[in-house]
């Protein structure tokens, strides 16, 4: 077989009005080498993101040289293959000018047989600057288009936004959490292809039905031959193989060979099951010899958006192999400004971390990228779905033929691309587009429409339907392989008028609710605003201080310091932190004690969302909260920071996401009173504080039911039990119900509110043990009028357990105890409440580095336990 196959990774890289060249890394991006090289310092570090604005104003050029031996003169044809291409590139071939491109979203292929000779041959990529190439689009435009994340003005282009023409990704032109970094390069694999004959180029292993019983399976085989070609096509899985006699004529051309499987094993998501896995070989034989083969791992199963019609409005959930699956995950952004330097362990971390907090859906968002096959192989491995959207975020696009080419050829690409994964469960036309221009609804939306004319708003808003309601949707019926399409997050339904628009909470949709946090509503608020699946809300923390002092000195530890403020990308954050920080909790005694504060807060304010949102099932499906990760060291919504460390939010998330969650609401006392900077109406919580009703609720995704001990304790801050209640309860399979509720008064017997903690478990009995299920400390009072009692914890390490577990206890009440590692890694629980004489073990898990397993057992080195008094002024 004459079939070759070469990477070439090789190259070096210059300015191109400058004339040394400098080793480079392929892949990888401009900024990365130019830091390797020493030419510039750390992007992420201090204020230097403002020195760098210079490198997206150039042009860049990157060269490597190949050797073609004798083997390679056998191939009839070499063809070129770059993966990605960051942007607008011109390919030269021993000096030839082969192929210009101009969309980073997807593969770039050419034969280069005629260009090539035996021996040594030069191979060079020259990119243009992406802002020179775009600022004339914008003025022929004559008007802009809005793009509210685009940070022109940092980038030394006043208010000139050129994003919106480039087909790259959105982030890298800065976002409320991101740094402006609009870099070049080739970030994906360049490969060399040798070829003769027939090969095969694409195996999609579409399901056209999938049960418990069968597997109706199709693989659609697209062949490439440069010659007629008689021979079998031969797939194989599972030990069976299907085959058929072939004649290929010259050309490309798709075969289709009908493939069963009887009571297959299905991929089932995290909670419900084993992602089961298959894989799948498809093979061109000719006299007992294989001519070209292509293998894909695939897992079988069936999954869909359900929207039908109900009471309450149309539901939004995802039914998986037939069962109703509530969602519990994050949005998922991407883990580096600088894309290609994410290694595979650095998603193998940020992937097992949603497993670990019991995650089953991670969303692909808008402005970033279409994430590397890795990051879906991590989802298809661990069971975790994903809801992908297009790369298009919160801006209009232009609608010319040059873009909507490369859209329609982009979404070609990523569609067939990710279609064997199972995880994938729903494509996303973009991000917040169709809520913010609020085409039918002259006064919704972000205010955008009234800067243009009829004529404008008319062109602009067809230019929109070309992409979100033609080109994509037709990319995903075509390709998908029966993936549901929803054409923007949030959006109610496509019914053109101005019924269509998210801009509220409705009983349709899904939902974005941002009221908490930008509209500066109580926390309270996210008990009412609920609807059918919540895919976006947040509330921002800063990063532990280890994190902090990598792109800050001691002497910059301010909130309002320059680096700090570099480093904080939401004008607003910082003044909304310490507003809610002011309302909620005990003032912090000084900047670090702050940062401790602020991942509380943010902690407090998504569990009260998540546990909202799951209460209310099975009326809201679904909860993914914003978001899972940074690309960078920030203050930001992440629930782990740039360098994968949780933040508390992590740990709440990872205790909120639990099958059995336990959820308390009510009698305290004065929580929302005064409130005063909300604007949404009264609350449950205010309401009940009035009634001093507390509520219990029990929520569980188990597919049986639950029978169980609910055991309600009030302990004073000493440890003191002052009384127990328990009560039997019993919860229907995959059900949320209010368990029990009682008057406050008669939980507190006369005792102060602010001086009791609630304790509440549910339990069973197994083999004469009591497990529990669930547990919630509750208080009767804003944590802004508890005093907190002076505590020390004592950390003690578990006999046998080679120094990977621990046994907290405490002589007072300590509010959310931080048990801080020297190593990276994570507890299997961190920022709780311990209540004397109620000991809580935990566990140290390792991040497991090169290996192949995520996380391992081991010890954590030098250990520090706080806990919040310990951070607020006395
Ligand atoms: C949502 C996201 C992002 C943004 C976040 C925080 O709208 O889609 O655009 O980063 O809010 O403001």
């Amino acid at each position: 077989m004459t079939n070759r196959h070469k990477v070439l990774n090789e190259w070096r890289f210059k300015a191109c009005d400058e004339s040394e060249w400098n080793e480079a890394r392929v892949p990888g991006t401009v900024h990365s080498d130019l830091l390797r090289t020493g030419v510039i310092s750390d992007p992420f570090y201090g204020t230097n993101e403002h020195e760098l604005q210079w490198i997206d104003k150039k042009d860049w050029e990157y060269q490597t040289s190949f050797t073609l031996t004798e083997e390679w003169k056998r191939c009839r044809h070499i063809e070129l293959v770059f993966d990605g291409l960051d942007t607008y590139a011109d390919i030269y071939v021993n000096g030839r000018h082969v192929l210009p491109t101009d969309n980073m979203f997807r593969a770039w292929s050419l034969e280069i047989g005629e260009f090539v000779l035996p021996g040594e041959n030069t191979l060079r990529v020259r990119f243009r600057s992406p802002i020179a190439e775009d600022l004339p689009k914008l003025d022929k435009l004559g008007y802009p288009l809005p793009a509210t994340n685009d940070q022109s003005e940092l980038g030394g282009l006043g208010d000139r936004k050129v994003s919106i023409f480039a087909r790259k990704a959105p982030y890298h032109y800065g976002w409320d959490w991101g740094p402006r970094f609009v870099t070049s390069g080739i970030w994906r694999e360049v490969r060399l292809n040798g070829w003769s004959g027939p090969r095969l180029t694409d195996l999609f292993i579409r399901q056209d039905k999938v049960s418990p019983e069968e597997a109706k399976l199709t693989a659609v085989v697209e062949i490439e031959s440069d010659a007629a070609w008689r021979g079998t096509l031969e797939v194989a899985a599972d030990g069976q193989t299907w085959t058929q006699e072939v004649a290929l004529t010259p050309g490309r051309q798709t075969l289709e060979l009908a493939a069963e499987l009887a009571e297959p094993k299905l991929w089932w998501c995290r909670g419900l099951g084993e992602p089961y896995r298959y894989e799948f070989t498809a093979s061109l034989r000719e006299g007992g010899e294989t001519v070209s083969s292509r293998r894909v791992t695939t897992g079988l199963r069936d999954i869909r958006l359900v929207r039908r019609r109900d009471d309450a409005g149309i539901s939004f959930l995802f039914e998986l192999n037939g069962v109703p699956v509530f969602i519990k995950g994050a949005n998922h952004i991407p883990n580096d400004s600088f894309s290609p330097e994410v290694t595979a362990e650095r998603y193998r971390h940020e992937i097992a971390s949603a497993a670990e907090s019991n995650m089953n859906m991670l969303r692909v968002w808008g402005g970033g990228i279409y994430e590397e096959d890795v990051f879906y192989e991590l989802c298809d491995e661990y069971g975790l779905l994903v809801w992908q959207d297009f790369m298009f975020a919160c801006s209009m696009y232009p609608g010319d033929d040059a873009f909507l080419n490369s859209v329609a050829a982009e979404a070609e690409y990523n569609v067939k691309r990710l279609r064997n994964h199972p995880c994938i469960a729903l494509w996303c036309g973009n991000n917040e587009i169709d809520s913010a221009w609020a085409h039918f609804d002259e006064n919704g939306g972000w205010g955008w429409k009234k800067d243009y004319t009829t004529e404008q708003r008319t062109k602009i808003w067809a230019d929109y339907e070309a992409i979100f309601h033609r080109i994509l949707p037709e990319a995903v019926e075509r390709w998908g392989g029966g993936i549901a399409y929803w054409p923007s997050s949030p959006l109610r339904e496509l019914t053109g008028d101005e019924h269509q628009h998210a801009t509220k909470v409705t009983g349709e949709g899904d939902v974005h609710y941002w009221g908490v946090w930008h509209a500066v509503e109580p926390f309270s608020n996210y008990n009412e605003r609920v609807g059918r699946f919540m895919s976006e809300y947040g509330f921002q923390s800063f990063p532990e201080l280890s994190s902090v002092l990598k792109y800050a000195t001691e002497d910059q530890l301010e909130l309002e310091s320059e680096v700090m403020l570099a480093h904080q990308k939401n004008g607003r954050g910082n003044q909304l932190i310490k507003g809610y920080m002011d309302h909620y909790l005990p003032r912090p005694r000084d900047f670090k004690a702050f940062l401790y504060m602020s991942q509380v807060l943010q902690a407090d304010a998504i569990q009260i969302a998540i546990e909202a949102h799951r209460r209310n099932k099975p009326y809201c499906m679904g909860t993914l909260y914003w978001q899972m990760n940074d690309c960078w060291p920030v203050a930001s919504w992440a629930s782990m920071d740039y360098y994968g460390r949780w933040k508390a939010l992590q740990y709440v998330v990872r205790r909120s996401f639990s099958e059995v969650m336990l959820s308390i609401d009510g009698g305290v006392e004065g929580r929302e009173a005064g409130e005063g900077k909300g604007v949404g109406p009264d609350t449950n919580t205010a309401a009940d504080a009035g009634k001093g009703v507390v509520t219990v609720h029990l929520v569980s995704d188990r597919r049986e039911p639950l029978h169980a001990r609910l055991r309600l304790e009030l302990f004073d801050f000493g440890g003191r039990s002052l009384g127990e209640r328990t009560h039997e309860v019993a919860l229907p399979a995959d059900a949320a119900e209010v368990v029990y509720t009682a008057p406050a008064g008669e939980l507190l017997n006369g005792h102060d509110p602010r001086g009791v903690v609630l304790l509440a478990t549910v339990e069973q009995e197994a083999a004469g043990e009591r497990v529990v299920l669930a547990s919630r400390h509750h208080y009767f009072a804003s944590f802004r009028d508890i005093e907190l009692p002076e505590a020390s914890v004592t950390v003690e390490e578990v006999r046998g357990s080679g120094g990977s577990a621990f046994t907290l206890s405490t002589d007072a009440l300590a509010r959310q105890v931080w048990l801080h590692a020297e190593e990276e890694g994570f507890f299997s629980d961190n920022f709780f409440d311990l209540i004397p004489g109620r000991p809580v073990t935990v566990e140290f898990r390792r991040r497991g580095g090169l290996g192949s397993e995520a996380f391992v057992s081991g010890s954590p080195g030098a250990l520090s336990v706080s806990s919040m008094r310990d951070y607020t002024v006395q």
